[in-house]
């Protein structure tokens, strides 16, 4: 949609929010997201690599920049004045920024996800999942809005707040301005995006991935989520997947702060994401690292991954069921 007389390349971030009626807290708090960014460009960009000398929940070492975007994204959300609670990739524990939920949004966000890859100079992202109130601990399909920023040859922003799904390029004054509206999937794809080590693969996704090397799908595969997941959004076809390995029944990626906000933007598109057996939207979240398998992308290839799994693997054990014998 375009104002008369404006073409929609002078649609600004905060004018099409407001074009969509998003009340003006969400709005803000978008738009402060998308301030952060600017200072997450100048970072990478001009920041020290390497490590931190620190290391996230996970055992894994913090590199400068994942720290440093941390730290940039966490002080534009505490001065924002509309955040309750937020959450990050490198934060052990939820933070509180306000007692009082009314007005207010609770953010899950990883800061720089990829971001090993910025010494070999590939694309990375920001990615940030948004709840109205307090709770961060509820399942993705409750999410009001979810935003990624692709730093790659071009920076752009991705979001929805449940109305379609929009991409906005970083102009030369650093503006995020409209490049195209309602993006949408095609049912099926021509592209694959496998994570994880093949070798590890579980009975039925290395048939499906057999599957789809028959069908002639090409592997496109970055090793950073954001970009892998943009290039299945804005092909408008593909699929994603990071699946359940041998060794890591709930694969990789976590449910919070990656995974629920790429599955409420590709719902968005006409996609899907799936845990392998059901919707990533549907998973109630027990705690706040949680990871998860995925499948994610065109509906019709997301399906059929699930009846691989379905038919090869063994019923009882899905993934969850595995996850609560841990
Ligand atoms: P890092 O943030 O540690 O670089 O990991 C990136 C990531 O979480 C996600 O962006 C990729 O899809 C996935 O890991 C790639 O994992 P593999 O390196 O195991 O393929």
């Amino acid at each position: 949609m375009s104002q008369a007389g404006k073409t929609k390349f002078q649609i600004d971030l905060r004018r099409h929010l407001r074009e969509h009626y998003v009340n003006e807290n969400l709005t803000h708090l978008i738009c402060e997201i998308a301030e952060a960014s600017k200072y997450i460009i100048h970072s990478i960009s001009t920041g020290e690599l390497g490590v931190a000398g620190t290391s996230n929940l996970y055992g894994e070492q913090q590199l400068a920049l994942d720290v440093l975007a941390d730290r940039i994204l966490r002080k534009r959300l505490d001065h924002s004045r509309v955040v309750a609670n937020m959450m990050s990739e490198e934060m052990d524990e939820i933070i509180p920024v306000s007692p009082d939920c009314d007005g207010k949004y609770s953010v899950a966000f990883d800061p720089l996800d990829g971001s090993s890859l910025v010494d070999v100079n590939l694309a990375v992202g920001t990615i940030v999942s948004i709840f109205e109130g307090c709770d961060l601990l509820q399942r993705g399909r409750k999410q009001v809005a979810a935003v990624y920023i692709l730093y790659g040859p071009r920076t752009t922003l991705v979001y929805s707040v449940g109305k379609g799904v929009h991409e906005f390029g970083m102009n030369m004054l650093r503006e995020y301005t409209l490049l195209q509206e309602n993006i949408t999937l095609e049912p099926q794809g021509n592209l694959y995006s496998p994570g994880g080590q093949r070798n590890l693969y579980t009975p039925g996704v290395e048939a499906y991935v057999q599957k789809l090397e028959d069908r002639g799908v090409k592997l496109r595969y970055s090793g950073g989520f954001v970009p892998d997941i943009n290039q299945v959004l804005l092909k408008g076809q593909g699929i994603f997947f990071y699946p359940h390995l041998q060794n890591q029944p709930q694969g990789k990626l976590r449910l919070l702060f990656e995974l629920s906000p790429m599955a409420f933007l590709i719902e968005q598109a006409g996609g899907a994401a799936s845990d392998g057996r059901r919707p990533i939207l549907d998973l109630q979240p027990e705690q706040i690292h949680e990871r998860s398998p995925v499948f994610i992308g065109c509906k019709k290839d997301v399906a059929l991954a699930e009846e691989f799994i379905r038919t090869l693997e063994n019923q009882e054990e899905g993934p969850t069921e595995k996850k609560a014998k841990n």
